[in-house]
């Protein structure tokens, strides 16, 4: 231990060489009284969140100490009346004693305010972070507290009562053939008035987070208040590569392999792990000295400039982007799952919450270390660099066509408010968008039955001329050119995107009412597809409803029986038993205006598909290959849909 006790923890020991010992003392004494007096200051609240912001100080001790290099687990164990004890297997806090003042390391590091942040230069303090505040906080705040050093053959002990108070000096009790610190304590209640009882949720989760963000350090959380002992034990070897796998865990990644990048520059550490998936949103988190900064800062700044830098770099360089053409930040983070963390001697917070890392020298090297090798990476995986930029070039082309047709709608109802309404739609006559619905009907005939058989007050229709796909052959980017897709966005009154507003729109059912054949079947995706890219909150709210029509009439004199599913015929067929006649309907087109009304549109009599959000993403996912060059899939998708029999394609 000797050798390897440092510079600081000796000058530490010197530190009450010009006090006497009562001086030192009764300073100390006011510190923790001060930490008393006033606990938020330092540990942010007195609440639940406070109650575990004292474990995490103490954890951050022992992974300090495995940061180190000298230790390779911490365990945290909740004991019955909710007393806590940490302890790792890493020197032990150090155990010295200084002759004059009598006063051990052990007992200055528990009782001086920030003791522990003097210490141990080279390394990177986790602890002395964000509320790193150290352990005197934890001891001041404690009903009493208890650390246990074993080192050198040694067991030693000491106690403190009432907010930090020795009860004796640190003494040897007894051998040891281990290594490490226990610190064991019960939160004060006279502190901690709302609860002093431990979540274990709270613990398990951070706990993992941990582990994640420190690979090969095994985190250990046992719950022993109840009879039966629960237990998690967290050790990742990839770390922050795991936990992008585990955060895509219920996605779709676009590519096997974890980007992973990392650097040691000015003494800052820089890691990044990162993996697209099939999604829209980008999970960018960021860390510094394993706190998570919500707020961003400049590691996550030198993150996003380099990765929007390489991106456009490479697809320019391999012709998969016109020259003056340019992805922008957000289309290269779409879909994007990726950890920020880096470590930091000096970390400096700002913002709102004090989450948002401020040290400027970290913008750069976080983008060199991630430009560098991202470069690399994408040289000697070209398969994957490939997948990457097109995901963003099909997220450009979105954002873009998204921002003209904002501008169109917008543009039209600033000119003419309501009254540009579509003039296809025939409106229903009540104001209420609770018992208002919305027709969209492929085709004018079905349009016109639609529109002649419906409930006026609450029913409008909006006629589609059919196939627009077809004859668009509408891709993403252009879908706004189409004159219907723009009256629907003008229909439903509420925006799109991110200026969505479901207060303003103005049918709560919007019903896809299409033929049962394969055209269709196309419109309905084309429709989800769109709903679900620029639309999602209806989806989301339930307000999307899919109509059933019938796919057969069969009837005997007046008796009018309608199957919405072949198997539904057989049974119809033995109840009519002979002498009766079969329709099979093509199209809603071949219903009248009152069966069209009886069999899809009462209320009273009709089904209605609700659409999820899985259906619309399904159905996103079909589009792609329903309207790609490829000829092959979209032959088979048809096939395989072959319920749709009549083709006609
Ligand atoms: C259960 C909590 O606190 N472990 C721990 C703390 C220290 C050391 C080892 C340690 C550090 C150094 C040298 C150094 C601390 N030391 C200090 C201080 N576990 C827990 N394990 N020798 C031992 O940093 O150089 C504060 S904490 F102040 F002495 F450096």
């Amino acid at each position: 231990m000797n050798e390897e006790k440092s510079q600081e923890i000796l000058e530490m020991e010197n530190i009450h060489v010009d006090h006497s010992y009562t001086a030192d003392d009764i300073q100390v004494l006011e510190g923790l009284e001060a930490v008393r007096k006033r606990p938020g200051m330092y540990i942010g609240s007195t609440s639940g969140r406070g109650l575990h912001h004292l474990v995490w100080e103490i954890v951050d001790n022992g992974i300090d100490e495995a940061l180190a290099g000298f230790a390779d687990e911490v365990d945290v164990t909740i004991e019955k009346g909710d007393v806590i004890r940490v302890k790792d297997n890493g020197r032990g806090m150090p155990v010295g004693i200084h002759e004059k003042t009598g006063i051990s390391a052990v007992e200055t590091i528990m009782t001086v305010l920030h003791a522990g942040g003097k210490f141990g230069g080279g390394a990177y303090k986790v602890s002395g972070g964000l509320h790193g505040v150290g352990a005197s906080v934890v001891n001041a705040l404690s009903e009493w507290l208890e650390v246990t050093v074993h080192q050198d053959g040694k067991k030693y002990f000491i106690r403190f009562e009432n907010g930090g108070h020795p009860v004796a000096p640190l003494k040897v009790i007894g051998n040891s053939d281990q290594h490490g610190s226990v610190v064991r304590f019960k939160a004060d209640p006279a502190i901690f008035t709302e609860t002093t009882s431990y979540d274990y949720e709270i613990l398990n989760s951070r706990m993992r987070q941990l582990a994640f963000l420190n690979r090969k350090i095994r985190l250990i959380l046992r719950d022993e208040r109840e009879e039966k002992v629960v237990t998690n034990s967290y050790m990742y070897e990839g770390g922050i590569i795991e936990y992008v796998k585990f955060l895509n865990k219920n996605k779709t990644p676009l590519h096997d392999e974890v980007v992973y990048v990392e650097g040691l520059q000015q003494g800052i550490l820089a890691e990044i792990a990162m993996q697209y998936n099939d999604g829209y949103t980008a999970n960018i988190y960021s860390f510094c000295n394993n706190i998570n900064t919500q707020e961003g800062g400049t590691h996550e700044d030198g993150f996003r400039l380099a990765l929007t830098r390489v991106i456009n770099n490479y697809a320019k360089n391999n012709n998969l982007l016109k020259k003056d053409e340019t992805l922008a930040g957000d289309d290269v983070r779409e879909g994007l799952t990726a950890i920020i963390s880096i470590k930091h001697p000096d970390p400096q917070y700002e913002g709102q919450t004090k989450t948002k890392l401020g040290n400027s020298e970290v913008r750069k090297i976080v983008s060199n270390i991630l430009g560098e090798q991202l470069e690399r990476f994408f040289m000697e995986n070209p398969d994957v660099a490939k997948i990457i930029v097109d995901k963003a070039i099909v997220a450009s082309k979105a954002r873009l066509a998204a921002k003209k047709a904002r501008e169109l709608t917008r543009r039209k109802s600033a000119l003419d408010g309501i009254s540009s309404l579509p003039g296809k739609l025939s409106d229903c006559s009540s104001r209420n968008a609770e018992e208002c619905e919305i027709y969209i009907v492929e085709g004018d005939s079905a349009g016109g039955s639609a529109k002649q058989g419906r409930n006026s007050r609450t029913q409008a229709i909006l006629p589609l001329r059919g196939k627009i796909l077809n004859v668009e052959k509408a891709r993403m980017h252009r879908i706004f050119e189409n004159a219907e897709i723009r009256s629907m966005i003008t229909a439903f009154g509420c925006g799109i995107q991110d200026e969505i507003d479901l207060s303003k729109l103005r049918y709560h059912k919007i019903i896809i009412m299409t033929d049962a054949d394969v055209d269709g079947a196309h419109i309905c995706t084309l429709m989800l597809t769109f709903f679900y890219r620029f639309l999602r909150p209806i989806i989301e709210g339930g307000y999307v409803y899919i109509a059933q029509p019938p796919l057969y009439k069969i009837q005997k004199g007046k008796k009018i029986a309608y199957a919405y599913k072949e198997e539904e015929m057989g049974p119809l067929k033995e109840e009519f038993k002979d002498n009766f006649k079969i329709q099979r309907y093509k199209g809603l087109g071949e219903m009248d205006a009152e069966q069209l009304w009886e069999t899809t549109m009462d209320p009273e009599h009709r089904t209605l598909k609700q659409v999820t959000i899985n259906d619309a993403m399904e159905a996103d996912a079909v589009f792609e290959m329903l309207m790609g060059e490829e000829v092959e899939p979209r032959r088979n998708f048809i096939t395989e849909n072959a319920q749709y029999a009549n083709l006609d394609i």
